[in-house]
């Protein structure tokens, strides 16, 4: 019967014969592969999460806000810690604007006032920094301290939709436990009519879990940018278990934000391809016609799209290692939309 060298021995005989003199680079021991598994987890193709029913709405809605009315719109966010749902069953020890993660989604006009209130009701400082807002951090962006409030007002001027977060230092750790939300600044002249979806990146980073006990955030896993769960609207898998259904052919705008606090997304819907998007929700110059574009950790971009003809079309970050880590949702093009 015939005999092999096994990769291993092979690899130790290379390295022991391997030349001083000659300066030749030893070879390297061969450690076997670590195997990706290969029992397909979804019920549809990209689909990286099992695809569920959609009689019963996910636990975070995804539709977005209408669109205000208001020429002065006053919102008060109240900071503390909840312990929340972020999918698989998991709960998290978080900090919550509000007591959700992400926190509420808001909606202003071009030229409108926000008048803002933050009041905080946990045990350590914390802040807020509104990206759609051109204010000095120095003055309004500054630590709240625990049983104190902070009150200033802005007025948006330029469309999109952007990221609001704690800037409370280490901001990647108020931004990992859940300290961040979108705000939706619509133009003058409204957008065209739209099934109008919101989404929300962002990342968890998880002690091990402890019976009894909620998970927390482990910093060296944040630093070193290897999270446990990528999520939308705070809870992995949430619009593949519970699809987002929409009509074939209908307009559906998604305003898009990455809180991250480290993960760029390359978002992009399988069986579609956007007619528009607005990058950083810009007015101007939108694409036209492009499968993936990346949003960047800390910013928003509006993407539209048609869905040609009824079916599942997963949405994803197309860095797939983090879909298979929750950030993957399913629209469902059904005529019965309502
Ligand atoms: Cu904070």
């Amino acid at each position: 019967m015939k005999k092999s060298i096994s990769p291993f021995v092979f690899a130790l005989f290379a390295l022991a014969c391997r030349s001083k003199d000659a300066g030749v680079p030893a070879a390297a021991p061969v450690v076997p592969m670590a195997q990706a598994p290969v029992t397909a987890p979804a019920n549809v193709s990209h689909g990286e999460a099992h695809v569920g029913a959609d009689t019963v709405p996910a636990p975070v809605s995804a539709v977005a806000p209408p669109r205000s009315t208001q020429h002065l719109q006053r919102i008060r966010l109240e900071i503390s810690n909840a312990t929340v749902p972020i999918g698989d069953g998991v709960q998290y020890a978080a900090w919550t604007f509000g007591g959700t993660v992400p926190g509420r989604f808001i909606r202003i006009t071009v030229g409108d006032t926000l008048d803002f209130t933050l009041v905080n009701k946990a045990p350590m400082p914390h802040s807020m920094d509104f990206h759609a807002a051109e204010i000095a951090p120095s003055k309004y962006y500054v630590n709240v301290m625990p049983n104190d409030s902070i009150h200033y007002r802005f007025v948006p001027r330029v469309p999109g939709v952007f990221m609001y977060h704690c800037g409370t230092a280490p901001v990647a750790a108020h931004i990992a436990n859940g300290m961040y939300g979108a705000l939706i600044v619509d133009p003058v002249t409204p957008r065209p009519a739209a099934r109008e979806l919101v989404i929300v990146q962002s990342e968890f980073y998880m002690t091990p879990a402890v019976p009894g006990a909620p998970r927390a955030l482990d910093w060296n896993h944040v630093l070193s940018l290897a999270p446990d769960f990528v999520v939308f609207n705070g809870q992995a898998s949430q619009y593949a278990t519970h699809p987002i259904v929409v009509k074939p052919n209908e307009l559906v705008r998604m305003y898009v934000v990455n809180a991250g606090p480290n993960r760029f997304s390359s978002f992009h819907v399988v069986g579609g391809i956007f007619e528009r998007v607005f990058v950083d929700g810009s007015q101007r110059s939108p694409l036209a016609g492009v499968q993936t574009v990346a949003v960047p950790v800390g910013g928003g971009s509006i993407f539209e799209i048609r869905l040609k003809e009824p079916g599942d079309y997963p949405f994803v970050t197309h860095a797939f290692a983090d879909a298979t880590k929750g950030a993957m949702g399913i629209l469902r093009a059904d005529a019965r939309a309502k």
